[in-house]
């Protein structure tokens, strides 16, 4: 199939729980290296309900082999109006507990999986839609984009971990702000504050999205290792403790073979240098 971004490759042989996670809202194909994921409930805004929860989750924790990079984008006019309201009103204390760390169990896979995920943002990212944005490593919001933490106005609180991510984005202050006033940040500032690093046309989130990811997986194997699961934890270490872990990481990142290849290609005047942008 050709599609608006190059050849599809349907992956022959998904893994069952991949497979399933195609009835339960999500959308999945390759795109070379890259595995694109698509929220697929666009006449309820890709709302989360439990089953889309749990479909993020297997899907991350199941990518195909070849994946080396990942795109999270939403179908329909809008990224993610959030958690499905309507399954909100059945759950007591206790159940409402188990159903906030099914979405840290889903999302963690999302952040702390194989593969760096790159989010392409447009229209409403609210609520968990926020919450799943803030999991992926990179943002890339198209003008349409407006971020909100409807949950302060609803009565509620975030449960998809967004009091932990989000404050790591754009303070503790701006989320309070955003939570008791039910502020609605636009493109031009979502990206000034920190909630995406790249702000786009309308209509070309995808389009960037996808580009890094296909740079991302081109990179070496355990440069990413360490940018999605050294970085946020010696950031969040003593400064003593972070520069030892540094040093460890660097050092096995630095021995990979695969290290040494571009070290000598760039020595060699084989690779790229870097160019001002
Ligand atoms: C929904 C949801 C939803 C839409 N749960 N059904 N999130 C919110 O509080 C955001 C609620 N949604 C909205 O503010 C708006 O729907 C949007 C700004 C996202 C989009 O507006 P619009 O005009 O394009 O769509 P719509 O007409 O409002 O919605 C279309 C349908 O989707 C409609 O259903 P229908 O059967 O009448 O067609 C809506 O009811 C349905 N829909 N959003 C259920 N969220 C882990 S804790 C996380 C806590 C939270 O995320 S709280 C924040 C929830």
């Amino acid at each position: 199939m050709q599609g608006r971004f190059g050849p599809s490759i349907m992956t022959q042989n998904l893994h069952p729980l991949l497979q399933r996670a195609q009835t339960h809202g999500i959308h999945f194909e390759m795109r070379g290296a890259v595995a694109m994921v698509r929220l697929s409930r666009p006449l309820k805004r890709n709302a989360l309900n439990d089953g889309l929860v749990e479909a993020l989750r297997d899907v991350f924790q199941n990518l195909p082999e070849e994946a080396k990079a990942a795109v999270v984008y939403g179908e329909g006019d809008h990224f993610c109006a959030g958690l499905d309201l309507s399954e909100l009103k059945e759950r007591d204390a206790g159940q409402g507990l188990h159903h906030s760390r099914s979405w840290h169990v889903a999302l963690d896979a999302v952040q702390l999986g194989r593969v760096p995920v790159v989010a392409a943002l447009h229209g409403a990212v609210v609520g968990g839609g926020l919450e799943l944005a803030s999991a992926c490593h990179i943002r890339v919001a198209d003008d349409s984009t407006f971020y909100a933490l409807p949950e302060g106005t609803r009565g509620i609180f975030v449960g998809g971990g967004g009091s932990v991510r989000i404050p790591k984005l754009i303070g503790v202050a701006r989320m309070t702000d955003m939570m008791l006033t039910g502020r609605v940040y636009n493109a031009v500032d979502g990206e000034r504050i920190g909630l995406a690093q790249y702000h786009v046309p309308t209509g070309t989130a995808l389009e960037k999205a996808l580009d890094l990811a296909q740079r991302i997986a081109t990179n070496a194997p355990l440069t990413n290792y360490a940018l999605m699961h050294a970085l946020p934890r010696i950031a969040e270490q003593p400064a003593d403790h972070g520069f030892l872990t540094e040093a460890l990481i660097s050092s096995i990142a630095q021995a990979a073979p695969e290290a040494k290849a571009r070290v000598k290609a760039f020595l060699e005047g084989k690779a790229a240098k870097v160019q001002k942008s």
